[in-house]
């Protein structure tokens, strides 16, 4: 009875390709389903006690493997700075449409199974119990497969998800943000634990990465992104990750200039991007750099010099982000530690303790 297919399929030229997530679902209810060990005095009594749990254990495997896709958005829950990541790149409402459609179909599930345990119970024979338990199984599979592209989508933003940092929303953070190859990873690797992948070409960095730094009783988190080349309207998938960090992760933006002769794009390309963001994202503290101090130093330039191949500037680079931190509003301070005794233990040199740490 138990409508199973392969788990995967082989395409036409014969190379194995996975199945949908429908069939692998709906293989694993009806497996579990048919295992079932039904109790009974009689032949009759046990007919009907394994139709049961054929609908029982079916729906119940079913309704399991639905829920385990959608609670991973849930627990923990997305931060604001995830879902605006994920609806940036797959479309406003994307999630929720999904996670929507998916338990609805959970609840239609649930329905169907009230149903065919009632008409079971009523069921007046073995062909009887047989067709039931069929056109169950067949009702729950339409449903599971009506759902196929959601659930391919879920894993699509799963994915996307698990390869971007956890952000601590709480944390003060430094989002590392300019053109392609101006040298910010170069930077990130010298102001945090990060690690990023650095290379003479535009777009080494396609996503962003975050490393931390403790400053104090402050952790910091900082935040490579790839580089933007300023054309909002066509920006490109990594551009758009970019410029979403700095609107909505950013406590501090550090924009770095490369004004070595010769860069590309030249220093006033550089500037024009600037000051767009500083018009379009007003209130937004962004710190201004030029780096690769080592090679060049424009004569003139108020801006801070720092180098990531010698380390110069960059522990005045750190005073002037503490200091832009530290001028900016306090949210209220959590009830908790207002109550708190004051013999309490203090935090540990470095120990973070969120934005309310004393400082
Ligand atoms: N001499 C010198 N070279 C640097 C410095 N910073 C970066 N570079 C070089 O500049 C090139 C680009 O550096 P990256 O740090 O990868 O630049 P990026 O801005 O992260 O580049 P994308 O990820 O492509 O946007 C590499 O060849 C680095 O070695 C610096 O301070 N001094
Ligand atoms: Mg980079």
């Amino acid at each position: 009875m138990a409508q199973t297919a392969p788990a995967r399929r082989p395409s036409r030229s014969g190379a194995e390709r996975p199945s949908p997530a429908s069939v692998e679902i709906l293989d694993i209810a009806f497996h579990r389903a048919d295992l079932s060990n039904p109790k009974g005095r009689t032949k009759a009594e046990r007919d009907r006690h394994r139709a049961e749990l054929k609908v029982v254990r079916s729906a119940a495997t079913v309704i399991r493997l639905l829920q385990a896709e959608t609670r991973r958005f849930r627990r923990p829950p997305l931060t604001d700075f995830e879902r605006a990541l994920i609806a940036r790149r797959f479309g406003e409402g994307t999630l929720d449409r999904s996670l929507t459609r998916v338990g609805r179909a959970v609840d239609r599930i649930r329905g169907l199974q009230r149903d065919s345990e009632r008409a079971v119970h009523h069921a007046a024979g073995a062909d009887e119990l047989g067709v039931e338990v069929r056109r169950f199984y067949g009702r729950m599979a339409s449903h599971v497969r009506e759902i196929d592209a959601d659930l391919a989508r879920l894993k699509q933003l799963d994915r996307f998800r698990e390869d971007r940092p956890r952000l601590d929303p709480n944390a003060p953070t430094l989002v590392v943000a300019g053109f392609p190859n101006v040298g910010k990873s170069s930077l990130v690797a010298r102001l945090s634990s990060a690690h990023p992948k650095v290379a003479d070409y535009p777009f080494t960095t396609l996503a962003i990465a975050v490393g931390h730094a403790d400053l104090g009783f402050d952790r910091w988190q900082v935040l490579d992104t790839p580089g933007v080349l300023g054309r909002s309207h066509r920006a490109n998938p990594a551009e758009a990750e970019a410029r979403t960090a700095v609107e909505r992760a950013a406590s501090v933006v550090l924009f770095v200039l490369d004004p070595t002769p010769g860069a590309e794009p030249p220093l006033e390309e550089q500037e024009e991007l600037l000051a767009r963001w500083k018009r379009e994202l007003p209130g937004r503290p962004i710190l201004e750099v030029e780096t690769k101090a080592d090679l060049f130093r424009r004569p003139g330039s108020e801006r801070l010099h720092v180098s990531s191949a010698t380390g110069e500037g960059l522990d005045e680079l750190w005073e002037r982000i503490r200091g832009i931190w530290s001028s900016m509003p306090r949210p209220e301070r959590l009830p908790e530690e207002e109550d708190a005794p004051e013999d309490e233990e203090r935090p540990r040199a470095g120990a973070y303790r969120g934005r309310h740490a004393a400082r």
